[in-house]
């Protein structure tokens, strides 16, 4: 009995799901060949062709819509990109194979290989510039936080709604120094901080899962393809999101437009991040406070994945014990 009769592409969706577990666990195990390694192009680059190959071996139609750059930039996985056998849905890919190239190179926590696979056309085709985002877990009422908002009002807000005192809130900002008035602010009112030095996918992501993470809220400003896949995360697991792209320059403005935003200064919020049924898998690359990154073990190599599904809202852990090490194409 399907979860989701009659509808195709969701029957199709529903088999693909643990697909896209096998797409991140190959990113995963060959980006984590190179941890503490301190080469992050070349540990960005295993990720990449590993999931590239994979990619190519799904039933789909696929489209990169978002990736490792604009075809002239990236020689894989670029924008535009068609990945897939061609025989099957038609959908969006957005990849990050390597999400925090640093974190892994210096074996730091939090770094993973995520993607999403959503229905065509549904995902923000962002450009790579920076996004302003808000992002809090499930069980808030609608509008609970606002771009518009100042971050004490957000946190006074949460607060509130959460039944605790604001100097109880967590709020995970990235520690850079665009942020500084921010955390003086955030700091004034006796909150927590988690500051993290990358990877603000599972930043948004942590929101979901407070009890875990430790983290309410994440405020401020990131790389907005980053903010389309966490959006896509929290379509399936719910929370609220909203984003704003940051185009201050005419340059940027134009690449925008070019990608089909018509109003540089619109506050996207999550339906319109991330529309249609998605589906998003992470496998942990290095250890983190959701995922554990991959051990090898003698002849077996172990993953931990997340993947979640919009259309049903189910959320996997999926452990894995890999015995047969040639499907990573591991050099020796
Ligand atoms: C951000 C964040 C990403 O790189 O793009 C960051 O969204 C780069 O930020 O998760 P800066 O330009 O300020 O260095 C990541 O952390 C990793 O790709």
């Amino acid at each position: 009995m399907s979860d989701v009769a009659g509808k195709p592409s969701l029957l199709i969706e529903r088999v693909l799901t643990l697909e896209l577990v096998r797409v991140t666990e190959r990113a995963a195990v060959a980006a984590s060949r190179l941890r503490g390694r301190g080469k992050e192009k070349a540990a960005d680059q295993a990720a990449v062709d590993a999931m590239r190959r994979e990619l190519n071996t799904l039933p789909i139609d696929g489209t990169v819509v978002i990736g490792e750059g604009e075809r002239d930039e990236a020689p894989m996985l670029f924008i535009g990109e068609k990945v897939g056998t061609g025989s099957g849905p038609k959908v969006d890919i957005a990849v990050d194979p390597l999400e925090g190239t640093t974190l892994c190179a210096k074996d730091m926590p939090g770094s993973i290989a995520v993607m999403a696979m959503a229905e065509g056309g549904t995902l923000l085709a962002a450009p790579d510039v920076y996004m302003s985002k808000i992002a809090v877990g499930p069980g808030y009422p609608a509008g609970i936080v606002d771009l518009d908002r100042s971050a004490t009002e957000n946190i006074t807000a949460l607060a509130s709604s959460k039944g605790v005192e604001v100097r109880d809130i967590t709020v995970l900002v990235m520690d850079r120094p665009r942020h500084d008035a921010l955390i003086a602010e955030i700091r004034s009112l006796g909150c927590g901080i988690r500051l993290i030095t990358d990877g603000d996918i599972m930043g948004v992501i942590y929101t979901t899962m407070p009890g875990e993470s430790g983290v309410d809220i994440y405020i401020g400003i990131g790389a907005a393809p980053e903010g389309v896949i966490a959006a896509g995360a929290l379509r399936c697991i719910g929370g609220q999101m909203q984003g704003r792209l940051i185009l201050d320059t005419d340059e940027k403005r134009e690449r925008a437009r070019k990608m089909g935003v018509a109003d540089p200064e619109k506050k996207y919020e999550l339906n319109e991040l991330a529309r249609g049924d998605v589906v998003v898998a992470a496998t942990g690359v290095t250890d983190g406070p959701l995922l554990k990154g991959v051990r090898f073990k003698g002849d077996t190599i172990e993953t931990e994945t997340l993947v979640w599904r919009s259309a049903t809202g189910t959320v996997r852990r999926i452990s894995a014990e890999h015995r047969n090490r040639d499907k990573f194409h591991l050099e020796a």
